[in-house]
């Protein structure tokens, strides 16, 4: 009985060759109508600068690092309870254990116990209160890493604790009142009431929703651990190779950690083997240890965690909890809200209040909202702490909306794209946010009309009503929906970075900026605008690894913001020594510095074309500075804390996807089978990176809907999914046969870096299109009656549960 069912949810809706020709399809497509010159060395797909070392496993991460002598190594003893207090260790077992060299705890630290990002409430190793189930206590270095992590394994036998009672959910957090941070609050009226004359307009409205909603969190799974290689150099020096998208903080923690200034350390990342956000500001309790027991033992140390301990030790995106009250009208126009969002924040604060002030910043997605009124609380239990992954509370706070105009539609039996359309922003009115900044880049409708059309929306919806209404065990369903996401960090003083540029007197060109590269592309792409503004070919650039001894105080790559600070800042380094040789040409050719070109290698002056290279050796004799820095700080950004309100954004990036799924109501299982998306990467600067981009963050925010689930045990605290074997990832079979991924064709109307956007993290929310047309093929098993009551992730279990009570209802 099982088998015609699986032959039909494996069977792709076109041939697999047809998928192929429409990945070369969609690269041509998103190249054209964007007349280039010759020269140009951004807006072309130029393959990612690391591709071949990549695919040929030549590529450096932090363990590849040529190990020096006498390197030790370090594993981490963790809690075994979730919460009380630790009375002792019996640290002689774990000293006699065969190659441990030492053993360390929260007193042999030289300096500060803590690596908080945001606040100090972050203890490097624990320091007698127990805050989760997997929490560092010791760290054992031995000769080998099997040594340490043997010796480290002995936890559960040598730590004498006294247990407490665990908080481990955000209801159970939110009834005590138990919060890492104070509550936040938004009220917006576009007529000028209080919260009480919200509440009462929701209940004046023709219709009104009250219902709350469950969406989990989701482990990053970056493929390279995190990892920190620490060496001990001369005074009081330390030299940490640390996998982190955040140098800076690395290196100011790390000096705290030994009670050093930060001049004494240098942390360097060649490439992380992905980051999501998860070595934003959680590589640091490892580059700590490292550096630590580096220092201690004056041997450089590496501790590299095994998958299973990142799980337990690391925290990762936050699980939400909602629930909101609506008033609306017969149209489905939402004319006013209340939400409350409890997010699961672990045991500190980390970086658990810059995402929930993204949340709530994000809860209006792409749409108008004249009565709002939102409150933010971040959650205290004792799990890991929880932290920024792709996104970063974006993507909670718009799920909320969406779900609420989902079922608005299913509610007036309307169909949910006219449903969300009519809710959008306006281009000269109905557009300004909650937190008062005006939408001044409205491409939403353009962009959502144009994939209704590519994407054979109208005609879709027919077939699947059409396909349902013969089919009792298999049911489709069908969605689309819009991505407004702002771009800027939403703390406004990380909005800056530096850069250096140097030319060798051999033409050869060396850069240096403040990003780090994850596999994203920001070193390809800072090479290309850099290229671009030298009028060089881009095999003459290379950036080198992050490096806290060159760019200072740089921000995380985070935030999506990797090539717009990084590339302005480069491209004002690189545009400084193209004056600086225009100059010095025109002086000794003749003509105006002004008119001197410089495209495709060679330079142009008063009639003359040059080689590169010669001018480069002129310039040189001439006794020009070849190096330049660069500095790039973003503009116009303004932000209220207090009051929630401002101009946090320097602009929005768009985009909608459209998906199709069947699912077995017999089983639960379901099958994505065709995805079609229109993304607005501006004018991108390279659009084969920027479309994996965004095939990545669709795929890797659909495992995050529906089948990754965390499961942390409702007794003990032990997270029970900590490996791949009960944490279910997407895998390359998980990707739609039909798969159209286009970039909408369209300049950033601010003056980002070539009129391009941030692409980093905005296509997270498109697979929201996924979530909703499995609750749509839900739905139609209960003839679209009831709400189906799915949470998020949409697992078969969930699809089950969600089947049973809406055919119990309808
Ligand atoms: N892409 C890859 N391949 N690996 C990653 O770790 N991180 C994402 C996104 N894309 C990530 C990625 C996240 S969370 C962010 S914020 C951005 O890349 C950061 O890089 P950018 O600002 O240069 O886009
Ligand atoms: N804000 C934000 C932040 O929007 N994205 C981030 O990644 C971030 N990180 C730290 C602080 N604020
Ligand atoms: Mo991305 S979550 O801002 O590192």
């Amino acid at each position: 009985m099982n088998k015609p069912v699986a032959d039909h949810l494996l069977r792709p809706a076109e041939p697999f060759a047809d998928y192929h020709a429409n990945q070369r399809q969609r690269l041509d497509a998103a190249g054209e109508g964007r007349a280039q010159d010759a020269g140009a060395r951004v807006g072309i797909s130029l393959p990612h600068e690391s591709a071949v070392l990549h695919v040929t496993g030549t590529a450096t991460y932090a363990d590849d690092i040529p190990e020096l002598a006498g390197t030790l190594h370090c594993a981490l003893g963790t809690s075994p309870v979730a919460a009380g207090r630790l009375l002792g260790i019996d640290l002689d077992a774990v000293r006699a254990m065969p190659g441990v060299v030492r053993v360390i705890t929260a007193d042999d630290i030289p300096g500060v116990n803590d690596c908080g990002s945001a606040l100090p409430d972050d203890p490097i190793l624990c320091d007698g209160e127990i805050r989760f189930l997997g929490q560092p206590v010791f760290a054992v270095v031995a000769r080998t890493r099997d040594a340490a992590r043997r010796a480290a394994a002995l936890a559960k036998q040598v730590l004498r604790v006294e247990a407490a009672e665990p908080v481990l959910t955000p209801r159970q957090a939110h009834a005590k009142g138990q919060y890492v941070v104070p509550p936040m609050h938004l009220l917006r009226s576009a007529s000028g009431r209080d919260e009480a004359g919200i509440r009462a307009a929701i209940a004046a409205a023709p219709h009104r929703l009250t219902a709350s909603l469950d969406v989990g969190g989701q482990e990053q799974f970056y493929l390279e651990g995190q990892i920190s290689y620490a060496i001990p150099r001369e005074g009081r020096g330390m030299h940490v190779h640390c996998s982190t998208q955040h140098p800076s903080e690395m290196q100011h923690l790390v000096a705290h950690a030994l009670g050093v200034p930060s001049n004494a350390v240098l942390v360097e990342c060649r490439r992380m083997g992905g980051g999501f956000g998860g070595k934003e500001s959680q590589s640091a309790q490892f580059a700590c240890i490292a550096a630590v027991a580096a220092r201690l033992l004056n041997r450089p140390v590496k501790l590299r965690l095994d998958r299973d301990d990142d799980f337990l030790i690391t925290g990762r995106r936050h699980g939400f909890w909602y629930e909101y009250d609506v008033g609306y009208d017969d149209e489905g126009r939402i004319l006013g809200v209340t939400l409350q969002m409890v997010s699961h924040a672990g045991h500190s604060a980390d970086l658990s209040a810059p995402v929930m002030t993204r949340a709530v910043c994000h809860f209006d997605n792409a749409y108008w909202l004249p009565e709002v009124a939102m409150h933010g609380y971040c959650g205290k239990t004792n799990t890991q702490s929880n932290t920024a992954f792709r996104g970063f509370g974006g993507p909670q706070g718009a799920i909320a909306i969406e779900n609420i105009l989902d079922s608005i539609a299913r509610r007036l039996g309307r169909d949910a794209l006219a449903v969300r359309r009519a809710n959008f922003y306006g281009q000269h009115e109905r557009n300004v946010t909650p937190y008062l900044q005006p939408v001044r880049d409205n491409i939403i409708h353009e962009l959502v009309e144009q994939l209704q059309a590519s994407s054979d929306y109208a005609a879709r919806r027919a077939a699947v009503a059409a396909y349902n209404a013969d089919s009792a065990v298999l049911k489709r369903g069908l969605a689309l929906t819009p991505v407004k996401f702002g771009i800027s960090f939403n703390v406004k003083h990380f909005n800056q970075a530096g850069a250096l540029v140097h030319i060798y007197t051999d033409g050869s060109i060396l850069v240096n900026h403040g990003g780090t590269e994850m596999g994203q592309g920001l070193n390809t792409k800072v090479a290309q605008v850099v290229a671009h503004e030298l009028g060089v070919g881009f095999e003459r650039v290379r950036c080198t690894a992050t490096d806290t001894s060159k760019v200072a105080n740089t921000s995380a790559t985070a935030a999506s913001t990797g090539a717009d600070l990084n590339g302005k800042a480069a491209q004002d380094a690189a545009r400084q020594l193209r004056e600086r040789l225009a100059a010095s040409v025109a002086a000794r050719h003749g003509g105006q510095a002004a008119d001197v070109r410089f495209a495709n290698d060679q330079v142009h002056v008063g009639g003359k074309v040059l080689a590169f290279n010669t001018v480069i050796s002129e310039a040189y004799l001439d006794r020009v500075q070849l190096w330049s820095d660069g500095f790039y700080a973003t503009p116009g950004l303004s932000w209220d804390k207090d009051r929630m309100q401002g101009h946090p954004f320097y602009y929005f990036a768009y985009g909608a996807a459209v998906s199709e799924v069947v699912i077995d109501t017999l089983t639960g299982e379901w099958k994505l089978l065709r995805a079609d998306i229109l993304h607005d990467a501006g004018r991108s600067l390279n659009p084969a990176v920027d479309i994996g981009q965004v095939e990545g963050a669709f795929i890797q925010g659909m495992g995050w809907l529906t089948t990754e689930e965390l499961v942390w045990h409702p007794k003990t605290g032990l997270l029970t999914t900590h490996a791949p074997s009960t944490y279910k990832i997407p895998t390359a079979n998980d990707c739609p046969p039909v798969f159209n991924v286009k970039l909408f064709d369209g300049p950033n109307v601010e003056d980002s870096i070539h009129r391009s956007k941030a692409v980093g993290e905005p296509p997270l929310l498109l697979p929201f299109s996924v979530f909703f047309a499995i609750r749509d093929a839900i739905s139609a098993a209960g003839g679209h009656q009831v709400d189906p009551p799915l949470s998020a992730p949409a697992t078969s279990e969930a699809i089950l549960r969600a089947l049973a009570a809406v055919r119990q209802a309808a």
